[in-house]
């Protein structure tokens, strides 16, 4: 009885030791040189897309540069040193199909957490899943509304597209555990909560080399940026996408 006690009492001691030890790492991503335009997107493909989209020209948002050279849509990430489980949060991350256009172009979620694909333009968008780990999928969505859809394993990136209008593209980093984001518009980003400890970070950019670093995190707030250049872009495509 008395044993079990204490040995209660040092559990709890340990996870608030544990639970007190952790950081939040915040940080930049930086895009030095000149980016590559962005093309415009015909969405000749389909008359009822390009009713949407009357008078204004989409653009592509391969590399969308910050006047403070801030570069968004980046999965940084935790790629190695975590450990311990990771319950999924319950509540959806939401993919829209919105004016033939994926929102948001790159996201993250968790192995297990609810993915809520939404369509919400009165035409066809099929949601074309291809993963290398996971199950491929490739759902058709005729109407407004939302279909369930999960990943059960860890998988960075999967590519998720339409195959009705060839220019629509999103990317998901599915992750084991809750130490992800995506660089905003300004290139910033932030992952809270992380237990101190030593950890790789990796950047993630759709034509660019990942990028991978050692951190250590201790309690409290750190800064870790990072800058990519023009000399990391992978083959350049002309096809607009
Ligand atoms: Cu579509």
């Amino acid at each position: 009885m008395r044993f079990s006690m204490m040995k209660s009492v040092f559990l709890l001691g340990l996870a608030l030791a544990v639970s007190a030890h952790s950081g939040d790492i915040k940080g930049k991503v930086i895009f030095e040189g000149t980016p590559p335009p962005e093309q415009p997107i015909r969405m000749t493909g389909d008359p009822k897309c390009e009713m949407i989209h009357k008078g204004e020209t989409l653009m592509t948002t391969n590399f969308v540069v910050g006047p403070d050279k801030g570069l968004q849509w980046v999965f940084v990430y935790l790629k190695e040193g975590v450990s311990g489980e990771f319950p999924p949060p319950k509540e959806p991350v939401v993919l829209d199909q919105v004016g033939c256009h994926y929102v948001p172009h790159v996201f993250g979620i968790q192995v297990g957490q609810p993915l809520t694909l939404r369509n919400s333009d009165p035409l066809l968008h099929n949601v074309h899943i291809i993963p290398k780990e996971n199950k491929e999928a490739n759902i058709g969505m005729p109407l407004v509304g939302d279909l369930p859809h999960v990943f059960d394993k860890p998988e960075v990136m999967i590519t998720i597209k339409c195959d009705i209008h060839n220019w629509m593209y999103a990317f998901a980093g599915v992750m084991p555990h809750p130490f992800f984001a995506t660089t905003a518009p300004d290139g910033a980003f932030e992952i809270k909560n992380v237990p101190a400890g030593d950890y790789k970070i990796a950047f993630w950019h759709r034509r660019m080399a990942e990028q991978v670093l050692d951190i250590q995190v201790a309690e409290g707030p750190m800064e870790q940026n990072v800058t990519f250049n023009e000399s990391m872009i992978k083959g350049r495509k002309k096809k607009a996408e």
